[in-house]
């Protein structure tokens, strides 16, 4: 068993020591190696590799319940019952195995517990790397009848295993404090936290996650006896649905579990999430290739078998099929590979066939089963083939137009001097009045002015066709000159950087949800390729004495009035910025567009597909939830990458 007088102090470090000093100072020296990055994204993957680890457990059968909680400390525990990490002896490294697992790099699955892991951060590192990245960690065991406990400082023991307490049952908890010297922020979102924590719950039928922030007492807890079935109602939740309860199959081959839900709405979007070990597949892969192909061919064999196609009419399309789908497709295996520009896309190749297989039978025979449905499903795809030739044919015509007009540019569209789209930038910009300022206070030579106002068109309940008859939309098409959907080409891009520039406040981040969408959606290369940006108007205006201050968020201002404050003099003024039309143009220049001294964030595909996620879960006609869910997601533009 354990040894609790161990002494470390003073002790000579033998091999094994010294590799786990040499993997903890390489996971410090390149922290973005082990996860993604140091901003706040890879901040969160801290908490989300610590709650694998527990959902592994889970996944072998013996813990029902994880709690995370957010302390006021800006640290952040993660408690479960599960087996608890094992403490006895290590034979190898003469170490207990909670420190190996803590210290080792990889060393996490490798004792005990056999079986595979199934859930794994993006990144799969362990909670070692939490560890090296964490000022400090605390790790207590509940196991053997005892509490365990060690302590470590920037991924070294600072303390051995030491058995502290009697205790009943089993667990573990890990605590920890993300070291400021690695992350750009150590301030956690709870919103972000959140988001994912309810996935999890989702993706792990009945398993209960909580979350709680000491600060502000908020909490909430997740458990879903009904899985991804609830995630699909959870999805369709304002939607006009078409099988009132989802189709759910599920089957296991070769160790690879499958479990899919699927119900349509009556809108036109495609909601396909698939997932491979808990983590989101968005870039999709062979797992979600399979799936579709058995969709595709289930719903047009019947078709064909209930003669609701006829034998001269041609197949429907995977598309058409999926036109108003939502459906979660989860799968776990055992060595999942990931591969892609973001490591989001399955790779394994078995899979394919496995997934089509349990997909194919599974939907044929449910069919066959409600043919009441089945026929519903197969006239909307009827439908949405007959409204994709009608859109084909409006995007020809505007393809058109525009190669015989060559200078077709909407008339708002103020555009700039230059032609070198390498220098040139488009603001798009919400309202009248600030399209004005802008106007004015740009830089003419290299910045464009786009306007957009009047009720910015609801990209959900429409479908590309209709879309392209709106005229903002078409004037932001012309203006970018790059074509959209398929016919999108974007070395015909007219400006590279492409700014949003809205106001700070619900109905600003509702038209950015809804262009970033649009832009998902219809040019995704367009974010691929970097030319997306949103521009960063000042929330505050300080005036003091003669000079004036701009600050861009609340712990900024609460700052600058600190120092303020301290300098003595007169008492400082604050103003609110509520729109971007309260600056006048010399103003609305010097803080935002001037490219000196502006802050301009980059939107990332990931951010983009947040923003589909966010305006799908948006839709139906029920304001109220909106606005509260727009009010909720306000942070979307908080977490981006920043650029000069
Ligand atoms: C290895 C083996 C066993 C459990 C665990 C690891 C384990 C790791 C973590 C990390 C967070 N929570 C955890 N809970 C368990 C099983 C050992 C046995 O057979 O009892």
């Amino acid at each position: 068993m354990l040894r609790e007088t161990d002494e470390r102090n003073g002790q000579s470090y033998d091999a094994s020591q010294i590799q786990v000093l040499e993997g903890l100072e390489a996971v410090r020296k390149r922290p973005s190696m082990y996860i993604g990055s140091t901003s706040a994204k890879g901040l969160h993957h801290l908490i989300y590799e610590v709650v694998d680890n527990a959902i592994d457990e889970a996944l072998a059968g013996y813990c029902t319940s994880i709690g995370v909680v957010l302390h006021a400390d800006a640290s952040c525990s993660v408690t479960d019952n599960g087996r608890g990490i094992p403490v006895d002896l290590h034979p190898k490294t003469g170490r207990p195995a909670v420190e190996v697992a803590l210290t080792v790099l990889h060393a996490g699955g490798k004792f005990g517990g056999g079986g595979y892991k199934v859930s794994g951060g993006l990144h799969g590192v362990g909670v070692s790397v939490v560890n090296a990245l964490s000022e400090w960690l605390e790790v207590e065991v509940k196991r053997d009848a005892g509490l365990y406990v060690q302590r470590y400082e920037r991924g070294r023991p600072t303390t051995d295993v030491r058995r502290v307490a009697s205790a009943v049952g089993t667990g573990t908890r890990v605590r920890f404090k993300p070291d400021p010297q690695i992350f750009e922020t150590v301030e956690f979102s709870y919103d972000t936290v959140c988001q994912r924590l309810r996935e999890l719950a989702f993706l792990n039928k009945g398993l209960q996650i909580t979350l709680t922030e000491e600060r502000t007492q908020a909490q909430n807890v997740f458990q879903y006896e009904g899985g991804i079935v609830s995630f699909v109602q959870h999805l369709n939740k304002n939607r006009d649905v078409i099988n009132a309860t989802p189709i759910y199959l599920e089957s296991e081959r070769d160790q690879t579990r499958v479990e899919v839900a699927l119900q349509y709405n009556d809108g036109y979007a495609e909601g396909i999430y698939s997932f491979a070990n808990t983590i989101w597949t968005h870039e999709g892969g062979t797992h979600e290739a399979g799936f579709k192909s058995a969709l595709t061919r289930a719903i047009n064999d019947y078709a064909r078998r209930a003669n609701l196609l006829k034998e001269n009419e041609s197949g429907l399309s995977g598309e058409d099929i999926r036109e108003g789908l939502v459906a979660i497709l989860n799968v776990k295996l055992p060595d999942p590979q990931f591969e892609g520009q973001t490591k989001t896309k399955l790779n394994n190749s078995e899979t394919r066939g496995i997934v089509e297989t349990v997909v194919g039978e599974g939907l044929s025979i449910h069919l066959e089963e409600n043919p009441g449905i089945a026929k519903r499903v197969v006239e909307k795809a009827v439908l949405a083939a007959r409204a994709r030739e009608a859109a084909r044919k409006a995007r020809e015509l505007t393809r058109r137009k525009n190669a015989l007009e060559v200078s077709a540019l909407p008339g708002k569209l103020t555009d700039c001097s230059s032609r070198d789209p390498a220098e040139s930038e488009v603001f798009l910009v919400e309202g009248d009045s600030a399209g004005g300022s802008a106007k004015q206070g740009r830089d003419r030579r290299i910045q464009a002015i786009l306007p957009l106002r009047g009720k910015p068109l609801n990209v959900e309940k429409a479908r590309l066709d209709k879309i392209l008859t709106h005229e903002e939309i078409r004037a932001i098409i012309t203006a970018l000159g790059t074509g959209v959907g398929e016919d999108f080409d974007g070395s015909r891009a007219r400006y590279q950087k492409i700014v949003l520039m809205s106001d700070a406040d619900v109905d600003g981040a509702h038209i950015r949800t809804l262009l970033l969408t649009f832009f998902y959606r219809y040019m995704r290369p367009l974010i691929d390729l970097g030319y997306v940006y949103i521009a960063q108007p000042p929330l505050y205006k300080i005036a003091k004495g003669k000079q004036d201050r701009y600050v861009y968020s609340d712990q900024e201002l609460e700052r600058t009035l600190r120092e303020l404050e301290a300098q003595g003099g007169p008492k400082p003024e604050v103003q609110r910025y509520k729109g971007l039309g309260e600056m006048n143009a010399e103003q609305l220049w010097e803080t935002t567009m001037n490219p000196a001294r502006r802050t301009l964030l980059r939107v990332t595909l990931d951010d983009a597909m947040e923003a589909d996620r966010i305006f799908s879960t948006l839709m139906g006609d029920k304001v109220e939830p909106r606005r509260e869910f727009i009010e909720q997601h306000a942070h979307l533009v908080r977490n981006l990458d920043t650029v000069g």
